[in-house]
């Protein structure tokens, strides 16, 4: 898979995508993520990308000539443009199942007020939103992304088999965990999870799972 990402905060994005997982998946080569300067297509000797509402109101909005022309120069046949944005198509798993499965994204990171409408009609496949809340800017909302979408891509997990157990995850709540010490401030582990007995401990965990989802996101398929 590759990712190209258009921003004018570069710089947020290096510390993340240069760490674990995400780090070893890029070195090596199943995964290719590029971020572009959006500045690069800035209009004038100031290299402007936005510019007052029609209209009137207050802030300011992006432009959408350097939108155009960045993603115009990385867009192949099987690109898929995506802009973040609080009014997006919620970001779930099964939105980040189907990403997954695409050869090339790329992600427009807006600030400000947002992006020119005509970016969004003439130029993007989909908006996504990470959630109900409000960023300064997509490039938050973008890092989450690259991050729930790739840990799908075969060969982007370290460990093949932490995936499986994920399955049922967008729609049950994990069970929870415990590691040693067995006994920590007077506080055991549940008995049954140093017991031996795996049939219980299956049971248990089954059951932990199906109340926190219950009891705290009875929205969720089950
Ligand atoms: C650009 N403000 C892009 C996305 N889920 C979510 N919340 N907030 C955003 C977002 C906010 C923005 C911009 C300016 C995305």
């Amino acid at each position: 898979m590759r990712i190209d990402v258009v921003t004018i905060f570069p710089e947020l994005f290096e510390p993340h995508l240069s760490t674990s997982l995400l780090g070893k998946a890029i070195e090596s080569g199943t995964l290719t993520v590029n971020i572009h300067d959006l500045r690069q297509h800035g209009l004038g000797k100031h290299r402007s990308v936005d510019d007052s509402p029609f209209g009137g109101g207050a802030g300011m909005v992006m432009r959408p000539e350097p939108i155009f022309e960045a993603v115009e120069n990385l867009r192949a046949d099987d690109t898929y443009v995506i802009l973040l944005s609080p009014r997006g198509t919620l970001l779930r798993h099964e939105v980040a199942a189907r990403l997954s499965e695409l050869e090339h994204l790329i992600l427009i990171c807006g600030r400000y007020e947002g992006v020119d409408e005509r970016v969004v009609e003439h130029l993007c496949d989909e908006e996504i939103s990470i959630g109900d809340f409000v960023l300064a800017g997509g490039e938050l909302g973008a890092l989450v992304v690259i991050e729930a979408v790739t840990r799908l891509v075969p060969g982007v997990l370290g460990n093949a088999g932490s995936l499986d157990s994920e399955s049922h995850v967008a729609g049950l709540l994990e069970y929870p965990q415990y590691t040693r010490p067995a006994e920590f401030r007077e506080w055991p582990v549940p008995e049954v999870l140093v017991s031996g007995n795996h049939a219980e401990v299956a049971r248990w965990r089954r059951e932990r799972s199906e109340e926190l989802t219950r009891s705290r996101r009875p929205d969720l398929a089950g």
